[in-house]
């Protein structure tokens, strides 16, 4: 028996919706849901404080807000009705998408003669970051981030790269001790795959770990624009990891549409939901072109493993940097009810006079 959940993501999602209708409590539907969701998720000290001396001196929605520039004369009411209505999108966006596409899930597979054989196809797509804002991404199979490649140490992979670009591309196996001529470096260990054709890569997978895979070819647009995906290493010893009920995946982007988890911008983020005990392990990636200290509010972070090796000691902390090509393994225990705050800690990567955007999102731990 093994205690990690491997769920499809939609299995999870089901189950999940119904713990965050119970936290809120369920029943409510639609917009009355959102709005409870919203008034429910703040602790009482926030409207407790409501009569600030500010709005104690002007009748509500008069008083300006004008400290520290850039709100174009709107008035506090105006400006806080701008911030609540992206994290009411963020709420709606837990009961349906609010955006069209769902990046990084699962990779489907076949087996031949005891080979996982896996199908990427490169291709230019539309991608909607936020609700409205369409980039022009290069993916695999269509989607940002590309689809998740779950594999088994030892196990052998054979994966077709298929190249529908108007460019030359490659693929990079980041973190994987791989046969030289499988590393995907255009020129030093193999002929670009021009547009048109296959390529097909074979290796054993190891180590274990949380990895990556990506274009090495034009990489700095080809990747920011899309070309990116997990590539998750099963160990063969489970017991070579801790223990852990579900696996989540916290992949940053920074070019394309802006500063990104999993592909989309908040409010249209995933938001990561647990029941109180769960033990939730987090694999932050960085794909993008900056670093980004990732930071969780009310809850701490056990960290265990660096760009998939396991740590010789695991060290607690509530904020951890995850430079460009790092992996960072984290578990977090949900043992304090609530919805908190998870984001990207240089603020202007999160949030502006307009309120939150790009790398947010929200632990709900009911
Ligand atoms: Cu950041």
């Amino acid at each position: 028996m093994s205690n990690i959940e491997t769920q499809a993501p939609e299995d999870v999602r089901g189950i999940d919706r119904r713990v965050f209708m119970g936290l809120f409590g369920g029943g409510l539907g639609g917009a009355a849901l959102v709005g409870a969701a919203a008034a429910t998720a703040w602790p009482a000290e926030v409207s407790a404080s409501a009569a600030t001396p500010t709005e104690a001196a002007a009748p509500s929605g008069e008083a300006r807000a004008d400290h520290g520039g850039g709100h174009e004369g709107l008035s506090v009411d105006e400006m806080d009705d701008m911030h609540k209505q992206v994290v009411d999108q963020f709420l709606e966006n837990i009961e349906r998408p609010i955006t069209r596409g769902v990046g990084a899930t699962d990779l489907e597979y076949r087996m031949e003669d005891g080979v996982r054989v896996f199908e990427l196809t490169v291709m230019r797509a539309e991608w909607e970051v936020t609700p409205g804002q369409v980039e022009e991404a290069i993916t695999y199979n269509g989607i940002v981030p590309g689809p998740t490649i779950r594999c088994v140490e030892g196990e052998p992979v054979r994966i077709h790269v298929k190249n529908d670009l108007d460019q030359s591309t490659s693929v990079h196996w980041h973190g994987q001790r791989v046969p030289n001529s499988q590393d995907g470096m255009p020129f030093l260990t193999q002929p670009p795959i021009k547009p048109g054709e296959t390529f097909t890569y074979e290796f054993v997978p190891g180590p274990f770990g949380s990895h990556m895979y990506h274009s090495h070819h034009n990489a700095t647009e080809q990747v920011t624009k899309g070309l990116l995906g997990a590539l998750l290493v099963e160990p063969r010893d489970r017991g070579a990891e801790p223990a852990y009920d579900k696996d989540e995946l916290y992949i940053l982007n920074d070019v394309i549409g802006g500063f990104t988890v999993n592909g989309k911008g908040f409010p249209a983020t995933p938001a990561y939901l647990a029941r109180e005990g769960e033990r939730v392990r987090f694999r932050f990636m960085n794909e993008g072109l900056m670093v980004h200290p990732i930071h969780l509010h009310g809850l701490t972070f056990e960290v265990f493993a660096r760009d998939g090796y396991p740590l010789p000691q695991p060290f607690l902390c509530d904020t951890i940097t995850v430079a460009p090509g790092e992996r960072w393994d984290a578990i977090v225990v949900a043992d304090n009810p609530g919805a908190w705050a998870f984001h990207c800690h240089i603020l202007s990567h999160a949030e502006s006079a307009q309120g939150m955007f790009g790398m947010v999102s929200v632990f709900i731990v009911e």
